[in-house]
């Protein structure tokens, strides 16, 4: 394979599977050769994930500990206030995080006062200089715009696997109603954090087949999440086998090779993954993480800052500082 810088969106599914499906060090090799020449492989951008509205949620998504219809020992919490939300970004900023994402267990977002309180949050941190990134269910054209005005920087809005395999893990909303709203947020002119999780019960075939649906969007996300299942007792999914090390490494491989110039996220799955396999993930391309303070995602464990700092010793990472849209 000849390496080119330039972006492609005519990607086929058979060219998908000849790079995925490559020897496992030289798809690696591959992925590190786009990387080092799209990125600096030493800067990892770290992200704190914040869940501003907890539970409770009428969706089905069957991996999901938030999902009210699911026996899980979740607690709900309802909508945080915006003081609250605005001092754990300020700790954000201070322990080296220049994205901060605001996750709440919506279906969709309704216009009403919750959503005034959001749009408050994310002008507060949009003030502080950090990217400020959104996840709240789906959105309407409008309101992708109203958040756009406030100054958020980035909408996260999962296809989490393949058109065919979707219905098999979500039936309260379509992967149609997913792209749409990801269309919504792309007009708005609000930059695309779109991906996957791993471990559904998938075939290596749905897996590539989400990133040719990625991959050939007109403008590429500029952020992709790779998300391993974090099994929630009392969910559907709660006992389903651990995700390989090497299946993530395989898929950001890929991702990083189809769509070089994307920050690819090493997301849910690092508090079960060695040093030595996160190592793996940032060779094959991943150049972004999720921490928090609180040493969970959302409602998973998740390593917390201090854990963070000293694996970025050990490798000879470095926070990035501040991404800006290039192009
Ligand atoms: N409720 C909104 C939605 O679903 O779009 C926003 C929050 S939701 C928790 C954000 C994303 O987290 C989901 O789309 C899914 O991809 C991911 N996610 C949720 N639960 C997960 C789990 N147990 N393991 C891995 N990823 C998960
Ligand atoms: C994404 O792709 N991963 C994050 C974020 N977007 C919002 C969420 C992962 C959730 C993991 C399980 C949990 O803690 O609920
Ligand atoms: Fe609700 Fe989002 Fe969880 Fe689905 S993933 S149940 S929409 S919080």
């Amino acid at each position: 394979m000849t390496i080119e810088k330039n972006i492609r969106t005519d990607w086929t599914l058979e060219e998908i599977k000849a790079i995925y499906h490559q020897p496992l060090l030289e798809l690696v090799y591959q992925a590190a050769t786009v990387h080092r020449l799209w990125h600096k492989a030493a800067e990892v951008q770290v992200c704190t994930l914040l869940s501003v509205k907890t539970g409770g949620c009428t969706e089905d998504c069957s991996y999901c500990g938030q999902a009210a219809r699911y026996h899980t020992d979740i607690k709900v919490k309802a909508l945080m206030s915006r003081e609250e939300v605005i001092a754990c970004a300020v700790r954000a900023k201070e322990a080296g995080s220049s994205r901060f994402c605001m996750a709440a267990a919506w279906r969709e977002v309704r216009d009403n006062k919750d959503f005034e309180r959001i749009l408050e949050m994310v002008a507060g941190v949009n003030d502080l200089g950090l990217e400020v990134c959104c996840t709240l269910g789906m959105l309407t054209e409008q309101q992708a715009q109203r958040l756009q005005q406030a100054g958020l920087y980035a909408y996260n809005h999962n296809l989490d696997s393949s058109a065919g395999f979707y219905e098999e893990v979500i039936t309260t909303r379509t992967y149609g109603d997913r792209l749409n709203t990801i269309n919504h947020v792309r007009k708005a002119g609000i930059t695309v954090c779109s991906g996957g999780i791993l471990g559904l019960g998938e075939t290596h075939e749905d897996r590539m087949g989400m990133l040719l649906t990625l991959a050939t969007m007109v403008k590429h996300p500029e952020s992709v999440p790779v998300n391993a299942l974090a099994r929630v007792a009392g969910t559907p999914l709660g006992d389903f086998p651990k995700v390989d090390a090497w299946d993530m490494v395989r898929m950001i491989a890929t991702a990083r090779i189809l769509m070089p110039a994307a920050m690819v996220r090493l997301s849910a799955g690092r508090a079960e993954m060695k040093e030595e396999e996160q190592a793996w993930c940032f060779m094959a391309g991943a150049n972004s993480i999720f921490t928090s303070e609180s040493e969970t995602l959302l409602v998973t464990p998740n390593p917390g800052f201090i854990e963070d700092k000293k694996m970025f010793e050990t490798l000879g990472l470095k926070p990035l500082v501040k991404k800006k849209i290039t192009e």
